[in-house]
Protein backbone atom coordinates (compact mmCIF):
# COMPACT_ATOMS: atom_id res chain seq x y z
CA UNK A 1 0.00 0.00 0.00
CA UNK A 2 2.74 2.13 0.81
CA UNK A 3 4.76 1.55 -1.94
CA UNK A 4 1.71 1.71 -4.59
CA UNK A 5 1.45 5.16 -2.72
CA UNK A 6 4.30 6.48 -3.32
CA UNK A 7 4.69 5.19 -6.58
CA UNK A 8 1.29 7.35 -7.34
CA UNK A 9 3.02 10.18 -6.19
CA UNK A 10 6.04 10.08 -8.20
CA UNK A 11 4.24 9.36 -11.49
CA UNK A 12 1.86 12.16 -10.73
CA UNK A 13 5.20 14.48 -10.41
CA UNK A 14 6.11 13.53 -13.29
CA UNK A 15 3.22 14.26 -15.24
CA UNK A 16 3.08 17.41 -13.87
CA UNK A 17 6.18 18.75 -14.21
CA UNK A 18 6.27 17.05 -17.75
CA UNK A 19 3.24 19.13 -18.50
CA UNK A 20 4.67 22.87 -17.40
CA UNK A 21 7.75 21.81 -19.37
CA UNK A 22 5.30 21.34 -22.20
CA UNK A 23 3.86 24.54 -22.10
CA UNK A 24 6.26 26.68 -23.92
CA UNK A 25 8.59 25.58 -26.63
CA UNK A 26 11.70 27.63 -27.96
CA UNK A 27 13.37 27.33 -31.09
CA UNK A 28 16.25 28.39 -32.29
CA UNK A 29 17.71 29.35 -29.10
CA UNK A 30 21.10 31.56 -29.66
CA UNK A 31 23.52 33.84 -27.82
CA UNK A 32 25.54 36.06 -29.31
CA UNK A 33 29.43 35.64 -29.09
CA UNK A 34 31.44 38.40 -27.06
CA UNK A 35 34.41 39.59 -27.29
CA UNK A 36 37.31 39.40 -24.11
CA UNK A 37 36.21 42.24 -21.25
CA UNK A 38 32.80 42.05 -22.90
CA UNK A 39 30.54 42.53 -19.66
CA UNK A 40 26.96 41.90 -21.81
CA UNK A 41 25.27 40.23 -24.32
CA UNK A 42 21.75 38.95 -25.60
CA UNK A 43 19.96 35.49 -26.29
CA UNK A 44 17.65 34.90 -28.29
CA UNK A 45 14.81 32.36 -29.68
CA UNK A 46 11.14 31.99 -30.54
CA UNK A 47 8.58 30.90 -28.09
CA UNK A 48 5.29 29.24 -28.55
CA UNK A 49 3.14 29.03 -25.49
CA UNK A 50 0.34 26.63 -25.22
CA UNK A 51 -1.84 28.36 -23.04
CA UNK A 52 -1.21 31.74 -22.26
CA UNK A 53 1.65 32.72 -20.20
CA UNK A 54 3.90 35.38 -18.96
CA UNK A 55 7.94 35.30 -19.32
CA UNK A 56 8.98 36.60 -15.82
CA UNK A 57 12.44 36.18 -15.54
CA UNK A 58 15.82 34.04 -16.43
CA UNK A 59 18.82 33.00 -15.65
CA UNK A 60 22.49 31.51 -16.71
CA UNK A 61 25.65 30.17 -15.36
CA UNK A 62 27.40 32.14 -17.46
CA UNK A 63 25.81 35.84 -16.33
CA UNK A 64 25.48 37.06 -12.44
CA UNK A 65 22.42 39.09 -13.77
CA UNK A 66 19.97 38.18 -16.26
CA UNK A 67 17.17 40.57 -17.37
CA UNK A 68 14.42 40.60 -20.00
CA UNK A 69 14.77 43.69 -21.83
CA UNK A 70 13.29 45.76 -24.73
CA UNK A 71 14.45 47.76 -27.69
CA UNK A 72 12.84 50.70 -28.10
CA UNK A 73 13.04 54.30 -29.96
CA UNK A 74 13.31 57.28 -27.86
CA UNK A 75 13.68 60.04 -29.21
CA UNK A 76 15.43 59.06 -31.95
CA UNK A 77 17.79 57.02 -30.49
CA UNK A 78 17.37 53.03 -29.70
CA UNK A 79 17.84 52.05 -26.12
CA UNK A 80 17.19 49.05 -24.17
CA UNK A 81 15.48 48.65 -20.91
CA UNK A 82 14.76 46.13 -18.66
CA UNK A 83 10.62 44.72 -18.30
CA UNK A 84 8.94 42.73 -16.10
CA UNK A 85 7.05 40.11 -17.79
CA UNK A 86 6.63 39.45 -21.46
CA UNK A 87 3.31 38.37 -21.89
CA UNK A 88 2.90 35.27 -24.50
CA UNK A 89 -0.70 34.75 -25.98
CA UNK A 90 -1.67 30.72 -26.71
CA UNK A 91 -0.56 29.67 -29.65
CA UNK A 92 1.19 32.84 -30.93
CA UNK A 93 5.03 32.79 -31.02
CA UNK A 94 6.83 35.49 -30.14
CA UNK A 95 10.12 36.29 -31.43
CA UNK A 96 12.70 37.58 -28.66
CA UNK A 97 15.20 39.22 -31.56
CA UNK A 98 18.22 41.26 -31.91
CA UNK A 99 16.29 45.04 -32.30
CA UNK A 100 13.32 43.53 -30.15
CA UNK A 101 12.86 41.45 -27.34
CA UNK A 102 15.96 39.74 -25.63
CA UNK A 103 17.04 37.88 -22.74
CA UNK A 104 19.82 40.20 -21.27
CA UNK A 105 22.89 38.16 -20.61
CA UNK A 106 24.93 40.75 -17.88
CA UNK A 107 27.75 40.26 -15.81
CA UNK A 108 29.47 37.71 -17.80
CA UNK A 109 31.99 35.90 -15.76
CA UNK A 110 33.67 34.51 -19.34
CA UNK A 111 33.69 35.27 -22.75
CA UNK A 112 31.34 33.22 -25.13
CA UNK A 113 32.85 32.05 -28.41
CA UNK A 114 31.03 31.06 -31.12
CA UNK A 115 30.69 27.38 -30.84
CA UNK A 116 30.06 27.23 -26.96
CA UNK A 117 26.96 26.40 -25.61
CA UNK A 118 25.90 27.66 -22.60
CA UNK A 119 22.40 26.96 -20.48
CA UNK A 120 19.61 29.41 -20.17
CA UNK A 121 16.84 29.07 -18.33
CA UNK A 122 13.58 31.31 -18.45
CA UNK A 123 10.82 31.17 -15.69
CA UNK A 124 7.24 31.61 -16.76
CA UNK A 125 4.01 32.34 -14.95
CA UNK A 126 0.54 30.82 -15.48
CA UNK A 127 -2.85 32.73 -15.51
CA UNK A 128 -3.25 30.88 -11.83
CA UNK A 129 0.19 32.53 -10.92
CA UNK A 130 1.87 29.05 -10.87
CA UNK A 131 5.67 29.26 -11.72
CA UNK A 132 7.57 26.78 -13.81
CA UNK A 133 11.07 26.76 -15.50
CA UNK A 134 12.34 25.99 -18.83
CA UNK A 135 16.07 25.01 -19.28
CA UNK A 136 17.24 25.91 -22.45
CA UNK A 137 20.60 25.53 -24.21
CA UNK A 138 21.65 28.66 -26.33
CA UNK A 139 24.37 28.27 -29.31
CA UNK A 140 27.03 31.23 -29.31
CA UNK A 141 26.76 32.66 -32.59
CA UNK A 142 27.93 35.43 -34.53
CA UNK A 143 24.63 36.22 -36.11
CA UNK A 144 21.01 34.39 -36.03
CA UNK A 145 20.52 31.24 -37.28
CA UNK A 146 19.46 31.38 -41.01
CA UNK A 147 20.97 35.22 -41.17
CA UNK A 148 23.35 36.03 -44.49
CA UNK A 149 26.68 34.51 -43.74
CA UNK A 150 29.72 35.98 -44.83
CA UNK A 151 31.12 34.45 -48.39
CA UNK A 152 33.24 31.56 -48.36
CA UNK A 153 35.98 31.85 -50.93
CU1 LIG B 1 19.48 44.36 -23.27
Amino acid sequence: MRTSLKLLLALAALALSAAANAQVEAKNVWARATVQGQMGTGAFMTLTAKEPVRLVGAASPVAGVVEIHEMAMEGNVMRMRAVERLDLAAGKPVELKPGGYHVMLMDLNRTLKAGDRIAVELRFETKDKKQFTLPLEAEVRMTAPGAAMPMKH
